[in-house]
C-alpha cells in the first residue's frame, strides 16, 4: 500500500512549484494588480463639510500611480492629500509601488473631501472614484461616519 505514495507525489509538486515561481518573479514588473481594503470616510472633527477617506491599497503586481480622485456628491470636491512638514498638502498624484501595500491614513497620504452640502451627514452614502494610470478607475462605495472622537490626534512618524 505504501509504495504508491512516493513517486507520483513528487512529480505533482514539481509541476506545481515551477509556475508559482514564474508568477512571483514576474509580479513586480508586470501589470499592477490593485485591490482596496478597509476604505472608510470620516467627517472632519474640525471643518464643516469636510471628510477624510482612509484605506489600504494592496498592489500584488507592478507599480502604478494614483492620478486623481473624484466624488459623486454635488458641489463637493475630492483631492489627494500628502503630509509635507506636518501640513496637509494637495498632491497631483501618489505612487503605488509594485508588490506592496500603501496605507492611506490620517497623518499620511489620504483623500480629502471638501465642500459637502448640509444634507451630507453620518450615514450618508456616496461613491469615490480612484483614477489609476494603468489600472484605470476603481470605485469605492462608502458611508460617511461621524468625526473621530479625538480631534487633531496625529500619529507621529
Ligand atoms: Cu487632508
Amino acid at each position: 500500500m505504501e509504495k504508491s505514495s512516493g513517486g507520483p507525489k513528487k512529480s505533482v509538486i514539481a509541476i506545481f512549484v515551477f509556475p508559482v515561481l514564474a508568477i512571483l518573479s514576474a509580479c513586480q514588473s508586470g501589470p499592477p494588480k490593485i485591490s482596496i481594503q478597509g476604505a472608510r470616510a470620516q467627517l472632519s472633527p474640525a471643518i464643516y463639510g469636510e471628510a477624510m477617506v482612509t484605506m489600504t491599497i494592496n498592489n500584488q503586481g507592478g507599480a502604478d500611480v494614483l492620478n486623481g480622485v473624484s466624488v459623486d456628491i454635488p458641489g463637493a470636491r475630492a483631492m489627494l492629500h500628502v503630509m509635507k512638514d506636518k501640513v496637509m498638502t494637495e498632491a497631483g498624484s501618489v505612487r503605488i509601488p509594485g508588490g506592496k501595500q500603501r496605507v492611506f491614513q490620517m497623518g499620511g497620504s489620504h483623500i480629502m473631501i471638501e465642500g459637502m452640502p448640509r444634507s451630507m451627514a453620518a450615514g450618508s452614502a456616496f461613491t469615490i472614484t480612484l483614477r489609476f494610470e494603468k489600472s484605470g478607475e476603481k470605485k469605492l462605495h462608502l458611508t460617511l461616519e461621524k468625526a473621530p472622537s479625538a480631534p487633531m490626534a496625529m500619529p507621529m512618524s
